[in-house]
């Protein structure tokens, strides 16, 4: 069987995608998700002018030597448009594999680990009240984990917190908006939200927060004692997760288990964290990590030393990764959780897939491959549309990480 064709996709079916699509002579497709939130053209390109035209002929088997060639052959290496566009191949790679031999992609990987797969769902609201509801409500749909966010006192927009009652969803058509930040009003806020929704919910939930990057390790390391009490699942992103070092101060001062990495891409952007254990959870996923190939070593790796998985799922990547994801999760040994943020009714009807949820758990299905599919003539009615994730500053003006 050889590479006969390769093309990429893009739609916005309620937020942009990138679909690469790898056609065989033997009339096997199989597809990989190459989605970069706001800068989705720079993968498409990627894929279109420099990857398709060295793919073309290849056995579609060998997905070794071909991620080899476009990371090793390639010369420039790593960084999130890179590992995304060998994403999208790998993904592709091994769902026609899975069609090839008839199976789902998860037996190519080591089999059924697990019964099925564990999932955390977002909870938020306007404030404290609002957020309690939110976790009631996701209560009530079977999750046995979530994670909490809610608005702060004081500053008009929060991470993770949509305007109006709407799903939140991280990009906006337009150019990027921006709004005001503060690390005091921040740490004082978050341990009454937590001690609240404790109280309220009881030990059994599994309870996580994003502080998305905002802080220093000093003061994660104030903010992961004062939840200790509240005993996190995670804490995630609490300083900017490029600053493998600085893990280390929060480490040395709190129990509470860190989780970092939805924008790393390779071994060599956690392998400090994982080595030193000053992490508890990696947070990479298939699509912005190079694929399966990639992310099976990692997760190898950091099995080594007690680390887990809990790959990125927000609707910023396409159904195509989350099915990739669920194959990954059933199948790996040291898999933690998975985020689920359920994709909107356009988006699931362009991408048809196979995989679902059930009583706090999901599962990919039994499928050849992945598992999913793309309607490219519904896709061709939702043209991409130029998306940005926000911009932060403090409450002086200084440029900070959203
Ligand atoms: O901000 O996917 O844990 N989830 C997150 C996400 C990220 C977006 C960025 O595109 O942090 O909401
Ligand atoms: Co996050």
């Amino acid at each position: 069987m050889k590479i006969a064709k390769a093309s990429v996709n893009i739609c916005s079916p309620g937020r942009n995608f990138v679909t690469l699509k790898i056609e065989t002579d033997e009339g096997i497709y199989g597809l990989g998700d190459g989605t970069l939130n706001g800068r989705e053209l720079a993968v498409a390109s990627y894929l279109s002018e420099h990857v398709i035209p060295c793919i073309l002929h290849r056995d579609p088997f060998q997905t070794e030597d071909i991620w080899q060639y476009l990371y090793r052959g390639a010369y420039w290496r790593r960084g999130p448009v890179t590992m995304s566009a060998i994403a999208a191949v790998d993904m592709a790679l091994w769902d026609i594999k899975g069609k090839a031999l008839s199976t789902p992609v998860y037996n190519l990987l080591g089999g059924r680990s697990r019964d099925g797969v564990l999932v955390y769902a977002h909870a938020h609201g306007a404030g404290i009240d609002e957020a309690c509801d939110d976790v009631a409500r996701h209560l009530a749909m079977g999750y046995k984990a979530i994670r909490v966010q809610s608005g702060i006192p004081g500053l008009d927009a929060t991470y993770g917190v949509p305007k109006g009652g709407q799903p939140y969803e991280p990009a906006e058509r337009g150019l990027p908006s921006e709004s005001r930040w503060s690390t005091e009003k921040y740490l004082n806020h978050v341990p009454k939200l937590f001690a609240r929704v404790r109280e309220q919910f009881g030990d059994d939930l599994h309870l996580l927060h994003d502080c998305h990057h905002r802080l220093s390790p000093i003061e994660a390391a104030r903010l992961g004692r004062e939840l200790e009490p509240f005993h996190l699942f995670w804490m995630e992103d609490p300083i900017s997760a490029e600053f493998q070092e600085g893990f280390r101060v929060i480490r040395e001062h709190t129990t509470t288990p860190i989780a970092t990495g939805e924008v790393l891409n390779s071994i060599w952007d956690v392998h400090e964290l994982i080595r030193n254990q000053w992490i508890d959870y990696t947070r990479l996923t298939l699509t912005h990590a190079g694929g399966f190939t990639a992310l099976k070593k990692i997760a190898d790796f950091a099995g080594l030393y007690h680390v887990r998985t809990g790959c990125h799922g927000p609707t910023d990547l396409s159904p195509v990764c989350m099915a990739a994801a669920l194959h990954f999760d059933l199948a790996i040994h040291n898999f933690g959780i998975q985020e689920h943020m359920p994709h909107g009714k356009e988006t699931d009807e362009v991408f048809p897939h196979s995989y679902r949820f059930e009583d706090g758990y999901m599962f990919p299905g039994d499928a050849p491959g992945l598992g999913v599919d793309l309607d490219e003539k519904l896709a061709a009615k939702f043209p991409y549309q130029r998306a940005y994730l926000p911009v932060l500053r403090k409450l002086d003006g200084t440029l900070w990480d959203w």
